[in-house]
């Protein structure tokens, strides 16, 4: 059936009405099942193809998969078809697309890089399938009040979600000590540019095997059964909203082994019905990448798969397990380093203890068979005392090991898994992240990617982004004036959605500067704070100074119980409050606070923005990918040499990049004679920021929460103070802000450096990522259905 033709049956179908009496939010439900229903077939020729072959299986407890109709409608080439069809019932195909919400089913980086590799992989036919959870609520919706967060509940599928199917019939049983739960896995499928292959992302819910214990249920104990029932559903209840700090919470451990478990089922099953009992093929044809360190159960729980329900040896089940494990490690921070107490894994799932022990016996002996000491054997071993180290038995485990970014895998072959390095020199990959360009250039983007189709004669670059890289010379005259022009226009668009979102105007001719990333200290939103009232009083102080307009823009996220990230949120709506505020300043200086920041709301800042603010403290930041989206896009980077801005600035050259700071190499020597006093009384515009922090010029609202971060700046009290060097790195944050700033005013030469930065924006296309993966890790091949 055509899509004219199910689109007005599948919103009668939903809606109980015709099309002209149906809610836009049912006009957008009709629209997505007709387009489900448009790939079915597809979608199951290309599931039954990659079933015979080698596949890579993406376990992660985190997909941010943003909205899918539009993305899908552009993949399959239909975005003016379906604008054509609302139009002849009235309907705006850009009013319908915003009525769908997010898939927020992820933190921040790790989780919207799995969502960009699905995109990838899909358009490349490659045979992979994801693996995560189907939480009930996504990360939680942020609200102001005040200026302090707020948190709430993300029901994000509650009024139904046509692109996940329900596969009852491939349900699991997960197992723990205490509980029995059923796994329902429900499919969303991947459909990828251009290609007829759709992949698919399998996500779990768990349920109550029975809808009610009926014995407990007529008995006394009813209560015993509704709070059973509902232990059960907590499991795929709830995103934990951590980023980078870790909780070891039992709910989340037994999330994590709910979906390794039923995965790992479901393609032992597969492996039986296609290639039969033996198992020992099973590294052969299978290979799993762990997204960080959260499916690390996958380890133990296959070998108790292959040794208890499929009756290998434990020799024989380790041969196939460390051929099939991949590991990629997503940060260096400390306080990301997942442990579990031993306590909770024998509480839970005894016989998952017993083979950690047995894999910790068993490491034990190797590595002193190896001459290793004693103290770096007690260092590395995958248990110790009562702890559980998930990074040590990934590694251990692992074929392949990798960071996501050159410095980054340099970091932690040189620091953070130093110890395994020396071992296994081998196992250590780099793959540098990337985006993927269909979603964060031609769909988010369009005008720019008419210019680009025109300037390079055709659309090649959607599925090979490096030949933009031919055309970095044919920046005429002509390209340089529309690619301005381009960026102006979606800064007006980009004032509209501000002014109906936000209700405050700012003037699109202003610089538009831009940090939008979830808030922590090291990415150290703090600097730019610093910055922007430094400005301030400048202005202040001398009204005749000539600076361009700015715009400041901040979108990002604090865990609920990171207080000193929410206390920077709040500094962040203070300073709003007062710059937007004061008539000295008059508008030219205008603070932008986008609350609940998520993929579709980056969708409109990142093509409006003119600098993109990548300022961790050098060694930090893994990669970053924002850094790659804006770069895309044709904004310049404000950054440090830190994750992947180290490899755009060689992408682009140092001419059109603006770099500062102290480098990671740097740091340890300056950190030892650091004194962050010395700074605030000797670097320009520092005291007084720090000061206006408690001295009555910003409000915390009687919370103590600035006098807090002053604290963490400036006391060498329960910690070091400012371990991520924000007054060291001020003085060249400000000059180099400063220049910049004053470059903008010649917009040629402006627009001449965001043509660089979009035309060498290629290795930075997660197609690029993930055909290194396919070829050096994974080992598969495309495997086109048609
Ligand atoms: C359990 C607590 C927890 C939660 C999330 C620990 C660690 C994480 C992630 C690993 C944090 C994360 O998202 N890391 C980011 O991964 C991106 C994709 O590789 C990188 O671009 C970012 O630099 C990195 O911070």
């Amino acid at each position: 059936m055509t899509l004219s033709k199910s689109f007005p049956s599948q919103v009668r179908a939903n809606s109980g009405r015709p099309v002209l009496e149906s809610t836009p939010m049912e006009v957008w439900q009709g629209l997505s099942a007709s387009i489900v229903d448009h790939i079915a077939s597809d979608w199951a020729a290309t599931a039954k193809k990659y079933a015979q072959g080698r596949q890579e299986h993406y376990f992660s407890a985190e997909f941010l998969m943003g909205r899918a109709l539009l993305n899908n409608l552009s993949n399959l080439g239909l975005v003016d078809h379906a604008r054509d069809i609302l139009s002849n019932y009235g309907l705006d195909l850009s009013v319908i697309l915003e009525e769908e919400p997010d898939a927020a089913l992820g933190n921040g980086g790790l989780g919207r890089l799995a969502a960009c590799f699905l995109d990838s992989c899909a358009t490349l036919d490659l045979p992979v399938t994801g693996y995560g959870i189907l939480y009930r609520y996504g990360l939680f919706k942020q609200l102001f009040d005040n200026g302090f967060q707020t948190e709430h509940p993300d029901p994000w599928m509650e009024e139904g979600y046509p692109f996940v199917i329900r596969r009852e019939e491939l349900s699991r049983i997960v197992e723990y000590a205490d509980l029995s739960v059923r796994a329902v896995p429900y499919d969303m499928p991947i459909t990828g540019y251009g290609t007829p292959n759709v992949g698919t992302l399998r996500l779990w819910r768990a349920e109550p095997i029975e809808e009610f214990d009926y014995d407990a249920f007529n008995s006394q104990r009813f209560t015993d059964a509704i709070v059973d029932r509902e232990r059960t559903n907590d499991i795929s209840r709830v995103l934990y909203p951590n980023d980078t700090t870790y909780e070891g919470k039992v709910l989340r451990v037994r999330q994590q082994y709910f979906f390794c478990s039923a995965s790992l089922q479901s393609i032992l099953d597969n492996y039986v019905e296609q290639h039969g009992k033996d198992l020992h093929g099973f590294a052969k044809y299978n290979a799993i990448q762990l997204n960080d360190t959260h499916p690390v159960l996958a380890i133990p729980e296959l070998m108790r798969l292959l040794m208890d329900e499929h009756g290998m040896g434990w020799e024989d089940a380790w041969e196939e397990v460390s051929q099939t494990f991949a590991y990629t490690n997503h940060t260096v921070l400390a306080e990301a380093l997942e442990t579990w107490d031993m306590g909770i894994f024998d509480r839970i799932f005894p016989r998952i203890a017993e083979i950690v022990r047995e894999i910790d016996r068993r490491f034990r002996v190797d590595m002193s068979e190896r001459g290793l000491d004693h103290a770096t054997i007690d260092y590395m071993a995958p248990v110790s005392g009562n702890t559980v180290r998930m990074a040590w038995i990934a590694c251990y485990a692992s074929y392949s090991i990798n960071g996501v970014a050159a410095l980054h895998t340099e970091i932690i072959k040189r620091e953070t898994l130093k110890e395994w390095h020396a071992i296994w020199p081998e196992r250590f990959n780099n793959k540098t992240n990337g985006v993927t360009p269909r979603r964060w250039l031609k769909q988010c983007n369009p005008r720019l990617a008419d210019l680009l189709d025109e300037v390079t004669g055709s659309d090649e670059w959607v599925t090979d982004l490096s030949v933009l890289g031919r055309f970095t010379d044919a920046a005429n005259d002509e390209v340089l004036e529309r690619l301005a022009q381009i960026k102006y226009e979606n800064k007006v668009d980009f004032v509209r959605w501000v002014r109906e979102r936000e209700g405050i105007d700012i003037d699109p001719t202003a610089i538009f500067d831009v940090q939008i990333k979830r808030l922590h200290e090291y990415k150290r939103q703090l600097l730019n704070a610093f910055y922007i009232l430094d400005l301030y009083f400048r202005l202040k102080e001398n009204p005749q100074l000539d600076l361009p307009k700015r715009v400041f823009i901040f979108g990002a996220k604090a865990a609920p119980g990171y207080i000193r990230a929410k206390a920077i949120i709040k500094l962040i709506n203070a300073i709003a409050d007062v710059v937007n505020n004061d008539e000295d300043i008059n508008g030219r200086i205008k603070v932008v606070f986008v609350h609940n920041y998520n993929v579709s709301p980056a969708e409109h800042i990142i093509p409006a923005a003119d600098v993109s603010e990548q300022i961790s403290t050098a060694g930090k930041e893994a990669s970053g990918t924002s850094n790659m989206k804006f770069m895309m896009n044709g904004a310049l980077t404000l950054g440090t040499l830190d994750g992947a801005n180290v490899e755009i600035l060689d992408a682009v050259g140092p001419q059109n990049a603006y770099i500062f700071g102290a480098t990671e190499d740097e740091l340890p020597e300056l950190r030892r004679h650091y004194d962050p006093r010395w700074h605030y009384e000797n670097v320009p515009g520092l005291r007084r920021v720090i000061d206006a922090l408690t001295d009555g010029t910003l409000s915390d609202n009687g919370s103590g929460w600035f006098h807090d971060l002053r604290g963490s700046l400036m006391e060498f009290g329960y910690e070091p103070a400012d371990v991520y060097y924000v007054l060291g790195d001020f003085a060249d944050y400000r000059e180099t802000k400063d220049r910049m700033a004053a470059d903008y005013a010649d917009t040629r030469a402006w627009a001449a450096k965001a043509w660089v930065n979009i035309t060498q924006s290629g290795r930075f296309s997660s197609d690029r990522t993930i055909r290194d993966y396919a070829t050096e890790v994974w080992k598969i091949q495309p495997s086109p259905i048609a």
